[in-house]
């Protein structure tokens, strides 16, 4: 069973997560309509994976006794000066969520609630590799800087894209 702390955390990071896929999902859908196919192919997959991370967390809370929130999502408000404003921006949110995740961890802690804290290892783990994943894009958009060749190189790769960051675990 759930206490009302761990449980109360837990549906804060339902939002968040909800929150995520719909800032992806409105990257995806800017960057489509910009022409930058593969951008927009790795932004929608991005979004459907916070979902599934949402998805995941509510199933937990369910199955521990708990009553999942499922509330208003959050409008994306987004910076789309340019392609690099928007992985900047992507960055910055991953460093907030692995803030938000590392201060439920504390309170799994504070509460004594070991299984809770051992579901959320996976959480841990997932946004070392999504931090490691922005800054690995935003470094090969710096190397690109103006040149438009090395930008159609760079979409490209992004339809496919593996990170260096998931082969490194
Ligand atoms: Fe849910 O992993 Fe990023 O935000």
């Amino acid at each position: 069973m759930l206490s009302e702390k761990v449980s109360e955390a837990l549906n804060k990071q339902i939002k968040m997560e909800g929150d995520s896929s719909q800032v992806y999902l409105a990257m995806a859908s800017w960057a489509e309509v910009q022409g930058f196919e593969g951008i927009s192919t790795f932004m929608y997959t991005q979004s459907d994976e916070e979902r599934m991370h949402m998805l995941k967390l509510i199933k937990y809370v369910n199955q521990r006794g708990g009553q999942a929130k499922v509330g208003a999502t959050l409008e994306p408000t987004l910076d789309v000066t340019n392609f690099k404003a928007l992985f900047k921006q992507l960055l910055q949110h991953e460093i907030k969520v692995s803030e938000s995740i590392n201060n439920l961890v504390g309170i799994t802690l504070d509460e004594r609630d070991f299984a809770t804290h051992n579901f959320l290892q996976w959480y841990v783990a997932e946004q070392i590799e999504e931090e490691a994943t922005a800054r690995y894009i935003l470094d090969k958009i710096n190397l690109i800087g103006d040149d438009k060749g090395g930008l159609y190189l760079f979409d490209n790769e992004m339809k496919n894209f593996v990170s260096p960051a998931a082969n490194a675990q």
